[in-house]
């Protein structure tokens, strides 16, 4: 497949750099040939337009990857709806509105699973967007993400930008929030572990352990979306993921055996569960030529080493 649009030779801003996505971007793309920008927090607050504007005035990006937001884990999405809903509905709309405004070549918005249906028949295509109720434990970020996506619809389609969305399934890696406050299951799960390890003491696991999810290594991931910048200029979303679904309860398994943790696990049932079960449909990925490369077991002892030597975000 011929390659659209090349990031080689190209200013290439990720908006989020220092979150774990946009961290593995960044990797990813000091061997892609682009010239890599970023802008610090305590230099650019997204959520001000006219800030927002200035930076891009001035940096001239050919490319935008938005992989800046406010995410979190599902107390994080339960328990402070107005920072998910606002920030990210300012910061998308900023970055985009901006974009198109100051001539951006290309942009790419990152939306998320949760933009499905609680109930979505699975595998979770692209088509089932908007098709029936979210899951309440993070309708606010999923509704900033569905507009986010339809940003970059509209002004591809009143304005002729080459603005994509993309839906990456769970992403976990090096990187990562280890606060349990704010953190997805598998950093969560490495922490209770690791510090189980050392207390002795039993291994808490929200819910009844029963929900499944699919999870993607972050280095794949930013793969998929480089690749994707360079190749993809269509309307539709186009989901990301790796196809296979695991449990809580075998994820806590697998973490600890690869951990080295012999203790039990205790479920919290009445903590919620969240979404039942979310897979991506990945069949239009695949028939580009993309695939994952790393096997969970290999993304898990890669994230355990990076929690074991203080590589991660502790910060709300
Ligand atoms: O990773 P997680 O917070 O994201 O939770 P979601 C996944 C499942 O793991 C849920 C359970 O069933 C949790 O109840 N779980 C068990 C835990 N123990 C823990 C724990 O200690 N911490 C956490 N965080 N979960 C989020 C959404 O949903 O996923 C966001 O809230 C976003 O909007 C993101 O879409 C990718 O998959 O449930």
């Amino acid at each position: 497949m011929t390659v659209a649009f090349p990031l080689s030779g190209r200013r290439v801003w990720v908006a989020g750099h220092r979150g774990m996505v946009g961290q593995a971007l960044v990797r990813r793309l000091k061997t892609s040939g682009a010239e890599v920008l970023t802008a610090d927090r305590a230099m650019l607050d997204l959520r001000r337009q006219a800030d927002v504007e200035d930076w891009i005035a001035g940096n001239k990006p050919d490319a935008v990857f938005i992989a800046a937001a406010v995410v979190g884990g599902i107390l994080a999405n339960d328990s402070r709806p107005a920072e998910f809903i606002y920030d990210n509905l300012a910061i998308e709309a900023n970055l985009i509105h901006a974009a198109a405004k100051l001539g951006v070549s290309k942009l790419m918005f990152l939306g998320s699973s949760c933009v499905y249906p609680k109930l979505c028949p699975q595998p979770m295509k692209e088509e089932h967007l908007l098709t029936g109720p979210l899951e309440p434990t993070n309708e606010w970020y999923a509704v900033a993400k569905i507009a986010g996506i339809k940003l970059a619809q509209a002004y591809r389609r009143q304005h002729g930008k080459d603005f994509i969305a993309v839906i990456p399934t769970n992403l976990y890696g090096p990187g990562d929030t280890f606060d349990l406050a704010v953190s997805h299951v598998v950093p969560a799960l490495i922490r209770k572990v690791e510090e189980a390890k050392t207390s002795g003491g039993q291994v808490e696991i929200w819910g009844t352990g029963s929900p499944k999810r699919e999870f993607l290594y972050v280095d794949d991931a930013a793969d998929a979306l480089v690749f994707l910048m360079e190749r993809y200029g269509e309307e539709r979303i186009l989901n990301i993921g790796q196809g296979e679904e695991v449990s809580i309860a075998d994820l806590a398994k697998r973490i600890a055996a690869v951990a080295g943790y012999a203790g039990g696990f205790r479920f919290l049932t009445d903590r919620p569960d969240g979404m039942p079960l979310k897979r991506l449909e990945g069949s239009r990925l695949a028939a580009m030529g993309w695939k994952p490369k790393t096997p969970l077991d290999d993304g898990l002892r890669n994230t355990i080493e990076a929690f074991r030597s203080g590589h991660r975000r502790d910060e709300h």
